[in-house]
């Protein structure tokens, strides 16, 4: 076997002329680059093709050689050897194993043939190449790379996802035979019966979407949300603190299970109406403080505050109490955290609020980690007292808030504060439909309170 060295100012161009001198049985050693091209010189390559000892040598046409038209002349089998020992080992290989050098070959010379026309295919393509390079440098300094312009493509993509989400939608049947969810309110279907909303509410509020929501608007993921959104907003009850505030003198109590968080809360308002958010005169009573550590912690909150506290134990005491703090704009009452399940006492509440002659505020506090029908519960059994607001505490403990929306639907309790944390006085907003819809699509978000 012998080796032949061709150059050509491309691979294409080398191997079409080892073509042309040792014919199609040639087989391809290796193809290597020895010059880039450059804006003087043209690039230069060479291929390195062997061919089965021949009695006749190759005729090598000079006039077709490029370069420095170097060609090493047909050697001897010892210089092969030497010249295959100086290359790779995977070149040697290929020069033992003819047949499949063959096969290498052919696949070689095709690949020449195919470089050479997308060589030409990219000439063609130059001026559209540059074209587009251009518009990419464009494109670069234009607002539509800019991180806002991003965050619209990324949405853009979402309403995609989410109509192919709502594709590949089943429609389902809920619970009652003739309820069925189109497709494209799959996804507001499946987020909402996530959060914990009850079955009823579920339905009747996607009825009221799907057979109120103007045609046009069911052609956008985004608008179908947004529209629905705005429903579950519209049906929350919320009040406004500023209505309680108005009134001359405010006594507020609070009521619920042990633990939600009725103190913490109390302490929270208490520095909000004083001092943080208003500059109100308050006063605090605890009643039915047969616990010390009750009694304490919120002595402790008052002392720090430097607000009017008072303790009471029974009707008399807390006439009494309310006499003393008569100056205050506002008064809060904390309550010792009685079982829901506890009638006898949560009647010696009501007995005692209703014995002081005074228009009292209840709150009932809830933990938003409550599930939907022990928070029914819950209001069933504190409904012995004339409740006027719910406070709801722990939010920022709760994955879902479908249990809070449900609650305040099916009672119809307006929600007055949320309670987003432990600290004190920090932690607490007034509550808000807005907070409450994001929380259920998007679970609590500290940054939506901020
Ligand atoms: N994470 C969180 N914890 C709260 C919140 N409100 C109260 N807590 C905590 O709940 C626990 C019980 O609170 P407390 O006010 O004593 O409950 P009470 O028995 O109803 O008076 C305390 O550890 C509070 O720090 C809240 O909004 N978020
Ligand atoms: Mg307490």
């Amino acid at each position: 076997m012998k080796l032949y060295t061709f150059m050509g100012n491309s691979p294409a161009e080398a191997l079409q002329k080892a073509q042309k001198v040792c014919g199609k049985d040639a087989l391809v050693v290796s193809t290597k680059q020895l010059k880039k091209k450059s804006l003087s010189s043209p690039a230069l390559h060479e291929v390195v093709v062997a061919l089965e000892n021949r009695e006749e040598e190759p005729k090598i046409d000079l006039q077709d050689l490029v370069g420095t038209k170097r060609v090493i002349e047909p050697k001897q089998k010892e210089s092969s050897e030497r010249l295959s020992r100086t290359r790779s080992k995977s070149d040697s290989v290929i020069l033992e194993l003819s047949s499949q050098a063959k096969t290498l070959s052919d696949r070689a010379f095709k690949r020449s043939a195919e470089q050479s026309s997308s060589i030409k295919a990219k000439e063609n393509l130059k001026p559209q190449l540059s074209k587009m390079q251009h518009a990419l440098e464009q494109m670069e300094q234009t607002p539509s790379a800019k991180p806002e312009n991003l965050k619209q493509e990324i949405e853009t993509l979402h309403q995609k996802l989410d109509t192919l989400t709502s594709l590949i939608w089943e429609e389902k049947r809920d619970h009652k035979e003739n309820f069925i969810v189109p497709p494209e309110f799959a996804h507001i279907y499946q987020i909402t019966k996530k959060s914990g909303i009850s079955p009823k509410h579920l339905e009747e509020i996607m009825r009221a979407t799907i057979q109120e929501m103007p045609s046009y608007m069911k052609n956008s993921p985004t608008t179908i949300t947004r529209y629905f959104q705005v429903l579950l907003k519209k049906m929350v009850p919320i009040r406004q603190e500023r209505l309680l505030l108005d009134a001359p003198q405010t006594i507020m109590m609070f009521v619920g299970p042990t633990g939600v968080g009725k103190t913490t809360s109390l302490a929270k308002l208490a520095a909000r109406y004083a001092f943080l958010s208003y500059s109100y005169k308050v006063g605090i009573i605890t009643l039915d403080s047969y616990r010390i550590g009750a009694v304490e912690q919120l002595y402790t909150y008052a002392k720090m505050m430097k607000l009017p506290i008072e303790s009471a134990l029974d009707s008399y005491d807390f006439k009494r109490s309310l006499d003393r703090l008569s100056d205050c704009d506002i008064i809060l009452v904390d309550t010792v955290g009685s079982s829901p399940y506890d009638r006898q006492k949560l009647g010696k509440l009501a007995q005692v609020a209703q014995e002081s002659g005074k228009k009292i505020d209840a709150s009932l506090v809830l933990s938003a980690t409550t599930k939907r029908d022990d928070l029914e519960e819950i209001y069933e059994n504190f409904s012995l007292l004339p409740l006027d607001n719910a406070i709801i505490t722990k939010c920022d403990e709760s994955k879902r808030f479908g249990n809070i929306f449900s609650f305040a639907l099916e009672t119809n309790l307006p929600l007055s504060y949320m309670g987003v944390g432990q600290e004190v006085p920090d932690d607490l907003m007034s509550a808000s439909s807005d907070f409450l819809v994001d929380a259920i699509f998007h679970g609590y978000r500290h940054e939506v309170h901020v």
